[in-house]
């Protein structure tokens, strides 16, 4: 799947492109499946929220076949690989929870400078794409962007160990003030099945979930390989070290793994 013009001159102007419908039921629903199983699981992989609610799956595709189809899955690579001109490798895999009534916030971030320096990436080139397993909603914590942040390179962040389980360098309250102002503030909702590619450098974060809805996230992170990780200090399974190409599959090869999960599912 390749981005068409309009698409990539509004990544190119605002730092992310929304495309919606991209994942049929089925699909979602293996997936979903995946993410219940990962969650739900005690290895170092899962990141806990302070009050022990699963906040993120870390590197499930290294263990589930529907995370490990969806990571090398045309729809998510074709663009980037588009984009970065070269070929890409899976920098990160995640599943993020955001828990009905208790999943926490991200703050105020931009990704590149934490890949930056915990990773050693050398250039911002390298993109998260999200796709939603849950209906995003605007009432249960959907990603807020600034839009054009992008166009700021990395701005001065510090590193936060404090408001959630999760060290992150974060923005002042300042500075996402400043840049607010300028540009305000957009969230890309829609429904399961739907992605979002945002910039390495678009400001973004989102609040906590306090409503009955959980809102569950795949974050695939790809990278040009031209700018693989030099020095990273965080564990293999939040920054990989193994920097081979994603050879893209067609989408038809998770159509069919979900197709045969439903039939097993109705047979059981
Ligand atoms: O899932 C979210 O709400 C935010 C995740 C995020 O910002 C990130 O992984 O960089």
């Amino acid at each position: 799947m390749k981005l068409t013009q309009q698409q990539l001159a509004q990544f190119d102007e605002l730092g992310y492109v929304f495309l919606p419908d991209c994942f049929a039921a089925d699909e979602v629903a293996a997936l979903k499946a995946a993410s219940a199983e990962a969650l739900s699981q005690q290895r170092p992989e899962v990141w806990r929220e302070r009050d022990g609610t699963p906040r993120t799956a870390f590197a499930c595709h290294t263990y589930s076949e529907a995370c490990r189809l969806l990571a090398s899955d045309e729809r998510l690579v074709d663009p980037l690989v588009q984009l970065f001109e070269e070929e890409v490798y899976i920098h990160q895999f995640k599943i993020n929870a955001k828990a009905a009534f208790t999943g926490e916030v991200w703050q105020w971030h931009q990704d590149f400078p934490t890949w930056n320096k915990d990773d050693g990436m050398p250039e911002p080139r390298a993109m998260n794409i999200a796709v939603f397993l849950d209906d995003v909603l605007p009432i249960n914590g959907p990603l807020m962007i600034v839009p054009r942040s992008h166009k700021l390179g990395a701005i001065d962040s510090k590193h936060d160990l404090e408001t959630t389980s999760y060290p992150l360098w974060t923005l002042d309250n300042e500075k996402v003030t400043e840049l607010v102002e300028k540009n305000g503030i957009v969230t890309p909702t829609g429904k399961a099945g739907s992605m979002l590619m945002f910039h390495a450098n678009i400001v973004h974060g989102s609040a906590g979930n306090i409503t009955p809805y959980p809102r569950r996230i795949v974050y695939l992170t790809l990278s040009a390989l031209s700018n693989a990780i030099r020095k990273p200090t965080r564990p293999e399974f939040i920054a990989h070290t193994d920097f081979t190409p994603v050879a893209a599959a067609p989408a038809g090869v998770l159509k069919e793994f979900a197709k045969q999960t439903t039939a097993a599912a109705v047979a059981a």
